[in-house]
């Protein structure tokens, strides 16, 4: 009589307490059978599932706990977001492809990972050995030595539970006994130590939201610093190149002064380039002559003599056409007959 109730009291005070909120993450290498063993527990169907990419939420009532759990996406390059969730966890399911012995010890580096984490050793794992309907996937033994399981457990001071499974078997009510009976003991371990779990978790969720406003703060503060050089940069750039463009609008004059004094050192140092015509002393810009230059050729050119020009303007006159003959010395002149009378002009 006593005991019965001693019975319906503990039933009652159980009844009365509140639900728990427990937060479990669900970990594991890709293609391991996490997603399909969530399906499974929520009532759907775990065949064709896709890999996660991140992660999915999912919030199911167990008993008197309601039970959010975080399907982490396992694909090499999402394991590194693992850890963001470790804080707000109260246990970890962390899920194993027993049939991919190939990946037995990838498997293993990852789990010490995770127990090691120190936001996660101490707190309650279960083991799901899943696939078990493979052919050739190896038996909860063999998953406990390859993965070191207990040294990892010891060490890192964790409550442990492996349950081998397949999580296509079947889902809702019938979903793999070993899988309900795995959250069951997951859970239970969870509430003997509710208290000091959670509050665990509440002291860590704090520091790692400091810790992320933080590092917000420090990344808003980089991007300023970033921002304000690449502001600086763009006005020196600016200046830089105002200061081109004025030097390009000047350059022209500067230029052609200097090309006209290194011509004319040319004309001083070289007075019998060919090339040098009167052309060349007309200005570019006015198509006037340049005085200075005109001068200089001027002067320079009564020593010159451009064979070419003469040739060419002043071709040697023809010899003069013979409009007379000159008579013959007197000596030399023919005798004229003895009537005629010289005649002297
Ligand atoms: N034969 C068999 N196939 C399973 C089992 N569990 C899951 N699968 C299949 O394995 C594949 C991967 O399952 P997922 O649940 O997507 O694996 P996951 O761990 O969520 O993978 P990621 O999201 O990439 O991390 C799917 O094709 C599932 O149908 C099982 O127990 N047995
Ligand atoms: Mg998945």
């Amino acid at each position: 009589m006593f005991s019965l109730m001693a019975n319906c009291c503990n039933w009652l005070k159980r009844w009365r307490e509140p639900a728990r909120k427990v937060t479990l993450v669900m970990v594991g290498l890709d293609n391991a059978g996490k997603t399909a063993t969530v399906r499974g527990i929520q009532g759907e169907n775990p065949q064709d599932v896709a890999p996660t990419v991140g992660f999915s939420k999912v919030d199911l009532k167990q008993g008197k706990f309601e039970v959010t759990i975080f399907d982490l996406g396992g694909g090499k390059r999402i394991r590194g977001i693992w850890k963001n969730y470790y804080s707000e966890s109260h246990g970890v399911v962390f899920v194993v492809d027993s049939s991919d012995v190939q990946r037995i010890q990838e498997t293993r580096e990852t789990m010490a990972e995770v127990l090691q984490h120190p936001r996660i050793a101490g707190k309650p794992v279960l083991v799901l050995a899943n696939k078990q309907d493979q052919e050739g996937a190896l038996a909860e033994a063999d998953i406990i030595e390859n993965l070191s399981l207990e040294k990892l457990v010891n060490e890192n001071k964790c409550l442990c539970q492996i349950e081998p499974c397949s999580a296509v078997l079947g889902y809702g009510k019938k979903v793999d006994k070993s899988i309900k009976k795995g959250l069951k003991w997951l859970l239970n371990n969870i509430a003997k130590d509710y208290e000091a779990i959670a509050e665990r978790v509440q002291r860590d969720t704090a520091e790692q939201r400091a810790q992320e406003e933080q590092d917000k703060k420090e990344r808003a503060a980089r991007v300023r610093q970033i921002r304000e050089e690449r502001c600086n940069d763009d006005k020196e750039k600016e200046r830089r190149r105002v200061r081109e463009e004025e030097a390009r609008t000047n350059s022209p004059k500067m230029d052609t002064n200097r090309e006209e004094e290194e011509e004319d050192e040319e004309e001083e140092e070289e007075p019998d380039d060919p090339r040098q015509t009167p052309e060349n002393a007309v200005s570019a810009k006015t198509g006037e002559p340049d005085k200075k230059k005109t001068r200089k050729l001027h002067l320079k050119r009564k020593h010159r003599v451009d064979p070419l020009r003469t040739e060419a303007e002043s071709p040697a006159p023809p010899p003069p056409p013979e409009l007379f003959k000159p008579l013959p010395p007197l000596a030399n002149r023919p005798q004229p007959n003895g009537d005629a009378q010289d005649v002297v002009l």
